[in-house]
């Protein structure tokens, strides 16, 4: 259906730790496509696993990139630069706070872990983009999309920092559509329900967030990564011309249910 769709694309994968990562699902929809890859892992203790899926995929385009660090995201655009001469896509899907951020109230939120939380989910969105927007404009334009959860709109028991970390990204993704647009290039996010991956499975109670979405979202069926991957497609293709500065909810429908 979408076969080829983005044949001579050139797209940057950020978040891939293994096979069950929303990257992962969004890396082989875009593969599915036609799109060249290219991927960008945390740190050493990722590179083998990341260089394995990459190759699965035909790519050897594999770089470091720690977003904590102006110099890694500077170094990896120089290299991805080098190495591709240019990129069209963009998928940003990386989150981090601090584990015990999910454990306590919200209100005892230290100052550390606020900290951490926007800077690695939220402002290294803002440092992408802007790293990304010189190998895009020249081609003509582009697509951005990052991962987002629905917690940053309403109260969500146990999120607590990362929901503010959320809305801070949702917020970018406007505020960059908006400077972005004159070079054509599109940026958007994804809200997904609950996915099993790494960063959902220490999460204490991840089995009751399923049971409630199959119980009372509208569609009754929990959303896999894969479903994440055909939006993303979606949003990076051209089928998408005109969508930037939104958020595409891929949640069963549950983002519509008032109880
Ligand atoms: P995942 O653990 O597979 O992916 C998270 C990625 O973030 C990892 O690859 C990790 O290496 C990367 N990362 C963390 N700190 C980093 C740093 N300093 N530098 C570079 N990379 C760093 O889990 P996932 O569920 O696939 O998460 C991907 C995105 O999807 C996140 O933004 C998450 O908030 C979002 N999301 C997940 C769900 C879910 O239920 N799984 C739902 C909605 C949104
Ligand atoms: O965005 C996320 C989780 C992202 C995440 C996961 C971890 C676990 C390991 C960020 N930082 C860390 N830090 C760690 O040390 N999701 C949308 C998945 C998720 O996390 C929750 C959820 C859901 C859903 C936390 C509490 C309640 C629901």
């Amino acid at each position: 259906m979408t076969e080829g769709i983005l044949d001579g694309k050139l797209a940057l994968v950020a978040g891939v730790a293994n096979k069950r990562s929303i990257a992962w699902a969004i890396a082989q929809a875009l593969h599915g496509a036609g799109a060249r890859l290219a991927f960008t892992y945390q740190g050493d203790r990722l590179e083998d696993s990341v260089r394995k899926l990459a190759e699965t995929v035909g790519s050897d385009v594999v770089v470091p990139c720690d977003v904590s660090s102006d110099e890694s995201i500077e170094a990896a655009f120089d290299q991805l630069g080098q190495r591709l001469g240019g990129l069209d896509i963009l998928a940003h899907s990386i989150a981090f706070a601090p584990a015990e951020s999910f454990e306590g109230r919200f209100i005892d939120t230290s100052r550390h872990a606020f900290v951490t939380a926007l800077d690695i989910s939220a402002y290294s969105m803002v440092a992408m983009a802007r790293s990304a927007e010189p190998l895009m404009a020249p081609r003509g334009g582009g697509a951005m999309v990052t991962l987002t959860y629905m917690a940053s709109e309403r109260a969500f028991p146990k999120y607590n920092v990362m929901a503010v970390a959320k809305a801070g990204l949702e917020c970018s993704v406007r505020y960059l559509a908006y400077e972005l647009g004159p070079a054509q290039i599109r940026v958007n996010a994804i809200s997904a329900g609950p996915v099993r991956t790494l960063a959902a499975k220490g999460i204490p109670g991840f089995d009751q967030m399923e049971a409630v979405i199959e119980a009372r979202s509208p569609l009754q069926r929990n959303i896999e990564a894969g479903d994440v991957g055909n939006a993303a497609l979606y949003l990076c293709s051209p089928l998408a011309s005109m969508v930037t500065g939104t958020t595409l909810y891929v949640d069963s429908g549950y983002h519509a249910m008032g109880m």
